[in-house]
């Protein structure tokens, strides 16, 4: 039996938080005016490109495919009464993703209680919130350590797994989720719709067929993972008939008697499917790396720039120990985004000196947004205490505010906390400002070592 009547729709409502990054951007436009021509920084040596990001394949998709004949259909479940259908998607998926060679059931009640936002599990939330908690190490933890829906969520759990890749695929890019389903696993997405109750009556919603299309303006208020798809889905079997034939298998979390066995199919032409995809696509083991630095617990909430394609920033911290510098983490926050990252060690005296001495330690090029770990292509010996920065590069075409920032926007919905980061961000590689001092943001860009013990 369910839990509760009304279903919340488990999102904040219109823009509240995820992408707020495009409503930052216009907020957070200073510094230099975009660089006349003849103007841009000097091309910096290249490194040989040993690393790449989780690489699609090119082998033609088949016509329909369904995740639960080749077992990688995680359980479905109920989300009861909470608002909580970004966690049991962005779960799904990750299980998903596993998938067929390791089962395992994540905890909503410790994504959705032990993140860095203020939200209950009445208020909803969105996908920017499972990949801040996923990729700050927060979690995933195992259902059986948290249960669900009691109320309750334990501190002092640890991530048994380590989220280090979360590609985002493009808007309305069937190609590209249909390969990210059948090459990775369960691609999360959302949709708008107006069922609130198992049951109730929906224009967009055939009961018969399990067929849903909504192609109205509505903006998404539902999160789903999609499973697979039909291109020959008869346009007959949705309530209004849309265009054409075709349709994704998505899974809810609204329990086995919703739609088929929990599963339902969303039309190729409803508005909403397909525009925000999330693919997991590295999801490590937990002692992949011993340790992370961050300054980003909520993650990607805006952005900054100097009103140029290119910006340098870089975050400096101090190890802990003995250890080795492996790799950074950061976010590409539009496609075809190229990097270069530089690691200064040993760093002496104060502020931004000796950023601009920097080693080229890695670089590349990644085609979709989303968060990446790149691998140093040689580790860097750190000493206990010492200060020591990645910095990067990055190149966005088209994008005027490239570097992804955690910022608190005014809504109260995140814990944002400043004092704990030391970031900053140049236009030239050379001359740098402190951003938590000239900006009030923290920049989302994560550095992670091994204990020396593992390498000696
Ligand atoms: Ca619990
Ligand atoms: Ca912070």
């Amino acid at each position: 039996m369910r839990r509760g009547g009304v279903r919340k729709s488990g999102w904040l409502g219109a823009a509240a938080l995820c992408m707020a990054a495009a409503a930052l951007c216009g907020l957070l436009w200073r510094g230099k005016p975009p660089a006349e021509e003849g103007e841009q920084p000097p091309e910096a040596p290249k490194a040989e490109a040993a690393w790449v990001p989780f690489s699609w394949g090119k082998e033609p998709l088949p016509e329909s495919y369904d995740s639960r004949l080749f077992g990688r259909a995680p359980q479905v479940r109920d989300q009861g009464s909470f608002g909580t259908c970004w966690a049991f998607a962005s779960l799904a998926a990750l299980e998903s993703s596993l998938l067929p060679q390791e089962e395992a059931e994540f905890s909503v009640d410790h994504m959705s209680l032990q993140n860095s936002f203020n939200l209950s599990q009445d208020q909803g939330g969105e996908y920017s919130m499972s990949m801040a908690y996923l990729l700050a190490w927060q979690g995933p933890v195992l259902e059986s350590e948290d249960p669900y829906g009691d109320g309750l969520s334990p501190e002092g759990l640890s991530a048994c797994k380590h989220v280090q890749e979360i590609q985002i695929l493009p808007s309305k890019d069937y190609e590209a989720i249909k390969r990210a389903v059948y090459e990775k696993g369960g691609v999360q997405s959302s949709l708008y719709t107006d069922l609130t109750q198992l049951g109730q009556d929906s224009r967009f919603y055939n009961a018969d067929t399990n067929a849903y299309c909504y192609d109205g303006p509505e903006k998404a208020n539902h999160d789903s993972v999609i499973v697979g798809w039909d291109d020959h889905f008869p346009k007959e079997n949705f309530r209004e008939m849309p265009e054409g034939d075709g349709a994704f298998l998505c899974m809810n979390s609204w329990g086995r008697e919703f739609g088929d066995q929990g599963y339902f199919y969303v039309s190729y032409y409803d508005s909403n499917i397909g525009v925000s995809n999330i693919s997991y696509t590295g999801i490590w083991p937990f002692d992949h790396y011993d340790q992370i630095y961050q300054t980003d617990l909520c993650g990607w909430m805006g952005q900054i720039g100097y009103g140029q394609e290119t910006v340098w920033f870089a975050n400096v911290y101090q190890a802990q120990t003995e250890e080795k510098l492996e790799a950074a983490g950061f976010y590409a926050t539009m496609e075809n985004t190229s990097y270069e990252i530089y690691v200064a060690d040993r760093l002496e005296g104060e502020g931004s000196k000796g950023l601009s001495e920097a080693s080229l330690a890695a670089s590349g090029q990644l085609r979709y947004s989303g968060f990446y770990t790149v691998p140093l292509e040689e580790g860097i010996q750190l000493t206990a205490g010492e200060r020591f920065a990645v910095i990067v590069r990055i190149t966005t075409p088209g994008a005027v505010h490239p570097a992804a920032i955690e910022y608190d926007g005014g809504s109260g919905v995140a814990h944002v906390d400043l004092s704990d980061g030391e970031g900053y961000l140049s236009s030239d590689g050379q001359s740098w400002e402190r951003v938590e001092e000239t900006m009030n943001c923290n920049l989302c860009l994560k550095e992670y070592t091994s204990l020396a013990s593992e390498f000696e």
